[in-house]
């Protein structure tokens, strides 16, 4: 017997999970969506919502039935145009998305990884050493979570020192506009409108510095046979989630550690817990909060029909705080098992950047490990909000140098 739903039968939640109290504090709401049932509807948005790891991770491993091509914000490819051409990686199915994933996979390898550690940790200790020589209060978002990527990785793609400014608002223009046309929409791309002409500059081949890794996607895209226009949208995909993700990583790792001092205890007794912190810290306040697909035909999830063509949204923080995965998923904890969280996201679009960022977020906490004694909050942090990713507009902290 086949069990026949309807969307009525589905709950039906009435919240906004775009609206400023959600994505100020949404961790009730995320509560209430677990609760509510393995597939609910949103009646404000008309689609649907998953919220628990095990309906999140089926909808990730399916990508036949729940597909990416019609785009992984609220707005369907198939009825909207798209505001930028679709990129050839997150937002392309097998087998289109097999062949570009296969060019910057052979680029993004282990061992180019591994001969960036030496220089990604000198330059961490060398910041974090030189912020907490001032014994003062600083703002952990600019001073710290944003300096160190923005001085990295535009380094690492060969980037021109000029223009570096517009890669932030570039990127919380790509995360907002996956959301609804709400305020953050509209303002983010007002703001952005400006960077985007110069991402779009630095995206064609010739603009990287040779030795970079932005001239090695160029040659190796041109070597798999493809066009200039699309080896342009290869590299703009590492522009686009390369920087505000890790930025709020970070961020959100600062925040954690400053707010759980026995946590940043456990973490100066053994600088090497850097990368399981965080790892942590990408469950647990999940810089990527949501993803989309769109169901490309009639589906069935836990027992629950969902027809074709409808947008079906995944709320990987609220997986990554699913009791029925984890113990104490609200506690901050650095030296649980984090693996297995969705906030990388998984199956064939899991993140391309995931070693990168690891790399980058284990070299600064290692850094702040060693040079900082003491690190506390110094005021009210700042939420910045945008439709899909969680972190912060301002930290004020208090740092004691070791
Ligand atoms: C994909 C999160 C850093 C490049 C993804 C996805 C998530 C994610 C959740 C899955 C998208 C989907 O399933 O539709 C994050 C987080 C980061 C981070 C939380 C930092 C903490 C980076 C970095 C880069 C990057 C540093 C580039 C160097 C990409 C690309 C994709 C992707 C290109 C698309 C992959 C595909 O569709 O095959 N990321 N990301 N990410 N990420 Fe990241
Ligand atoms: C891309 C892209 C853009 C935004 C995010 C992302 C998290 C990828 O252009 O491929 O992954």
């Amino acid at each position: 017997m086949t069990i026949q739903s309807t969307a009525q039968e589905v709950p039906v939640l009435e919240l906004d999970p775009f609206s400023d109290e959600f994505l100020n504090d949404p961790y009730e709401a995320h509560e209430q969506m677990r609760e509510a049932g393995p597939v609910f509807w949103l009646e404000r948005y008309q689609l649907y919502g998953v919220a628990r790891h095990a309906e999140v991770s089926q909808v990730l491993a399916d990508h036949e039935t729940y597909v990416s091509s019609r785009g992984v914000g609220i707005s369907d490819f198939a009825k909207e145009k798209p505001w930028r051409p679709p990129s050839l990686l997150l937002e392309a199915d097998p087998p289109h998305h097999t062949k570009a994933r296969h060019v910057v996979s052979h680029i993004m390898t282990p061992k180019v990884l591994r001969g960036l550690k030496e220089g990604f940790q000198e330059r961490a200790d060398e910041l974090v050493a030189r912020v907490a020589a001032g014994n003062g209060t600083v703002d952990g978002v600019a001073d710290l979570a944003e300096a160190y990527p923005l001085e990295v990785f535009p380094d690492f793609i060969g980037l021109p020192k000029d223009g570096r400014e517009n890669l932030l608002p570039y990127g919380s223009m790509v995360f907002n506009t996956f959301g609804p046309r709400n305020s953050h929409f509209e303002r983010a791309m007002e703001r952005g409108a400006k960077a985007q002409t110069w991402i779009m500059e630095q995206c064609q081949p010739g603009a990287p510095a040779p030795d970079g890794l932005g001239a090695k996607i160029h040659a190796a895209a041109a070597d798999a046979g493809y066009n200039e226009e699309d080896q342009a949208k290869l590299l703009r995909s590492f522009l686009s989630a390369g920087v505000d993700t890790t930025v709020h990583g970070i961020g959100n790792a600062l925040q954690c550690l400053a707010e759980n001092p026995e946590q940043f205890g456990y973490l100066r007794e053994e600088p090497s817990l850097a990368r399981a912190a965080f790892e942590e810290t990408v469950r647990y306040s999940s810089p990527v909060q949501t993803f989309f697909r769109t169901t490309n035909k009639d589906a069935e999830l836990s027992g629950f029909r969902i027809p074709e063509g409808s947008k079906v949204l995944m709320f990987l923080a609220a997986a990554n705080r699913d009791p029925r995965q984890w113990e104490n998923p609200s506690s901050f904890d650095i030296r649980r098992k984090a693996a297995g969280h969705v906030g990388f996201g998984f199956g064939v679009h899991a993140c391309l950047g995931q070693m990168l960022a690891r790399l980058e977020g284990e070299c600064f906490l290692a850094a702040l490990a060693r040079h900082v004694e003491k690190l506390e909050p110094a005021g009210e942090p700042v939420q910045q909000l945008n439709n899909t990713l969680r972190g912060l507009d301002s930290l004020p902290l208090r740092l004691t140098a070791a």
